[in-house]
């Protein structure tokens, strides 16, 4: 509805306008999540290789520029106390602190920062001023360094500028050009609406004050928690149960967390300056004026800027040195007494009552008495936080190396293993949260060894369907957000995966196979060696192979060797724990209890497998045929050739002959009937049935069901299958 159009007679509305699919049926399923990021949307083209760009940076000098334009100050937007060093920190942490350990989604990694919703976001106020100030140095240095990285970096550099020591910088976020539509961001309607209102995120379980999963923020449109306190309500001790709640989801425990809020309102200010009831802040930058171009909240009190800058409506100064790195966050933190007390715009917060004006004025005007927020205050009136926030103020040292760890991890989180940092200043140490797996140190299998070892796997006595399902089972852990999980490293081997329900029966295989790799390694000689990891997603694909071979169309199925095995010391159970979905549509899983529809929860895997509908689909119908469910059900297994990879499952579920119905009263299972006579058929789970329900799925199920769709049904789903084997294979150009 944007542009005006009233002056020609015969346009109303322009393409996309008036009542969409979306409104009419709201629950449909979301197939788009499925297609986004297109080479349509990305200017860059599909050659380009960020990898390759990046290397050739001038590192040293672009971090002299991020330097630079640290303190110099711009009229338009003039910097405290002559330096940007906060607010470049805050923007990097609030680029990083989207992520949620519980799916991975959100977080640093893609340059989110620059679209709606977060560009937006009422946390977010002032960042559009950040990142316009690093546009000269993007300009300059152009597809060298990516948004999402320079943000990053942005904020490190900012660190370094105070003095601070950081632990590293890695490089490798690549940009995506338009919103992430996958990121559940809560289902409330109005910006930061209290927990009290509709679709709150509590409101499940409101005395126990449950935050719904996998949100990781207390309010629509903050990053974590209100800096007033619960609901505005200015009690530290209860805004700790918030900051810790919401801090574990972004996968930081308590000492992590002190030290990162400590260490963060170290350096800059808060600004709330102006009388909260008199100062009107304009549209924000997605629904501002184009005349503001991409600015937003325009501030009319005052200058609008500097002294008058108005952000959170908190007007806070930690330390009596905010561009300078000190202990003194937590002296000032035990030192004092705090006394409540407003801001001029109005809002909740902390002042030292017995102490002197030791704080500095940003822009020279009088000193002020150190002042704090409430949450703040949770690092000293917890029990817990403030057996760490004292053990961090007698040890700097300790304090300041907690940190840079910290700040490490929340800004590299995101970022999968360690084959993809980039750059002169990536950590040489491991990290436990990195899922780290041993550099391969072997000579790799030839492909005659490839061959003999696939002959191997089928004389073994293993169905095609338990080497598919195994090693599917090992692949499918992976989620594009974080880079997480797959094949590599064969954690399916080691807790807490090999306990995993849906990993149940994967160990009789594996024992099988670590048979072969075994006989294998001690034979072979010459240091050549192959891993278990390998072996698994060796042994899937002969079965595919087979199975295709057995459908009459023989294809290779591409093998790469050059995994390795992670030892069980290098894998933090808690941590890899949150990469077990509750729910596998490819495998026909889904936990007992899970209340979202399964046709639902498989296009959510998709899009964590980072699959297309056409891989989605070819992928379910070649799973099913394969005998590759959860528990070795038949739910979907619409052939009479378990184990052969024939388009089968398309054409029996699309067969008129066949009438379905219900077959359970929460309509999680369905028969499938013989029209005429009655007699029992097959039966299908919701994943199966919505491949013939759904107007865009069914669609792509009639070209493999077709007479001309046999071929190409194999092909599509072995290309899918490589892709799955080999989503974390980042060493794989
Ligand atoms: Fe922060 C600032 C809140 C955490 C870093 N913070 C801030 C503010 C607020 C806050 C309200 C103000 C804004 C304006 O401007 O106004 N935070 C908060 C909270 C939390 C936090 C509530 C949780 C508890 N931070 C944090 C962290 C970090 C940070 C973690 C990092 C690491 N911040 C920061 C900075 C700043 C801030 C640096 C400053 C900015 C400037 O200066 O501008």
């Amino acid at each position: 509805n944007g542009a005006d159009s009233s002056q020609c007679p015969f346009l109303s509305e322009v393409a996309g306008g008036g009542t969409q699919n979306e409104d009419w049926w709201p629950n449909r399923l979301k197939l788009e999540l499925l297609s986004q990021h297109s080479e349509k949307s990305n200017p860059l083209g599909e050659v380009f290789n960020y990898a390759e760009e990046f290397k050739k940076l001038d590192y040293s000098a672009l971090k002299k520029d991020l330097l630079d334009v640290m303190t110099d100050s711009q009229d338009w937007w003039p910097a405290d106390f002559g330096s940007y060093a906060g607010l470049f920190i805050r923007m990097a942490w609030h680029s990083a602190g989207t992520y949620r350990v519980q799916d991975g989604r959100g977080g640093g990694g893609r340059g989110q920062q620059r679209f709606a919703p977060l560009n937006s976001w009422p946390d977010n106020v002032s960042l559009d001023k950040a990142r316009r100030l690093l546009w000269p140095i993007k300009q300059k240095y152009g597809q060298k360094i990516s948004w999402a990285d320079l943000m990053i970096l942005a904020g490190n550099v900012a660190l370094e500028s105070t003095g601070f020591r950081t632990f590293g910088f890695a490089g490798g976020r690549e940009d995506v050009w338009e919103p992430d539509q996958d990121v559940y961001w809560g289902n409330e309607t109005e910006w930061l609406a209290t927990s009290d209102t509709p679709n709150s995120r509590y409101s499940h379980n409101k005395e126990e004050r449950d935050l719904e999963n996998p949100l990781a923020a207390v309010q629509m449109g903050l990053i974590y928690v209100n800096p007033e306190g619960p609901d505005g309500n200015p009690d530290p001790v209860a805004a700790a149960h918030d900051i810790r709640d919401t801090f574990e989801r972004m996968a930081m425990n308590d000492e992590e967390t002190v030290a990162l809020i400590a260490g963060g309102h170290t350096i800059g200010k808060t600004h709330g300056n102006g009388d909260g009831a008199k100062v009107e802040m304009d549209a924000d930058p997605e629904a501002a004026d184009l005349a503001t171009q991409g600015f937003g909240w325009e501030n009319k009190n005052g200058s609008g800027k500097g002294p008058d800058a108005f952000t959170s409506g908190l007007e806070v100064i930690w330390t009596s040195t905010p561009v300078q790195w000190s202990n003194d966050f937590f002296k000032f933190l035990f030192e004092y007494e705090w006394e409540l007390t407003k801001s001029p715009a109005g809002a909740h917060q902390w002042v030292a009552s017995n102490a002197e004006a030791i704080i500095p004025d940003p822009f020279g005007g009088p000193n002020r008495k150190p002042t704090m927020l409430t949450t703040d205050l949770s690092l000293r009136f917890d029990p817990v936080y403030e057996k760490i926030s004292r053990k961090f103020y007698n040890d700097p040292q300790a304090f300041a190396e907690a940190y840079a760890r910290a700040w490490f991890k929340l800004t590299h989180r995101d970022m999968g293993p360690v084959s993809r940092y980039l750059g002169p200043e990536v950590p040489k140490e491991e990290l436990i949260w990195q899922d780290p797996i041993p550099a391969v140190d072997y000579t790799l299998v030839d492909a005659s060894d490839i061959k003999a070892l696939k002959v191997k796997v089928l004389d073994s006595g293993v169905s095609v369907s338990d080497l598919v399902y195994t090693a599917w089972s090992s692949a499918a852990t992976f989620r594009g957000g974080d880079k997480r999980g797959g094949a590599n490293g064969a954690r399916i081997n080691l807790e807490p995966m090999k306990s995993w329900e849906v990993n149940k029966g994967t160990y009789k295989t594996i024992k099988v196979l670590e048979g072969i790799k075994d006989d294998f390694n001690s034979n072979a000689g010459g240091g050549k060696k192959i891993s278990l990891a390998d072996m698994i997603v060796l042994a899937g694909s002969a079965a595919v192979e087979k199975a295709a071979k057995d459908a009459g169309v023989a294809t290779e199925v591409p093998f790469a060797p050059g995994r390795n095995d992670a030892r069980q010391d290098q894998t933090e159970v808690d941590s890899v724990d949150y990469l077990n979905t509750p729910y596998d549509g490819f495998r026909n899983y889904v936990v007992k209890g899970v209340k979202v529809p399964a046709e639902h929860l498989l296009v959510d895997k998709a899009q964590l497998l980072t699959l297309t509908t056409p891989e989605m689909t070819a992928l379910v119908g070649g799973l099913r045929v394969l005998g590759a469910n959860f528990d070795g059900s038949r739910h979907g297994v619409l052939t009479d050739n378990i184990g052969v990879l024939s388009n089968d499952f398309f054409v029996n579920l699309l067969d008129m002959s066949t009438e379905w119905k219900a077959a359970n009263e929460e309509k999680s299972l369905y028969e499938g009937l013989d029209r005429k006579t009655g007699d029992f058929k097959w039966s299908g789970t919701r994943v199966d049935l919505v491949f013939g329900s759904n107007s865009i799925l069914r669609a792509l199920a009639e070209v493999y069901a077709s007479e001309d769709g046999k071929v190409k049904f194999v092909k599509d789903f072995v290309a899918a299958w490589t892709k799955v084997m080999n989503l974390d294979r980042f060493d794989l150009a």
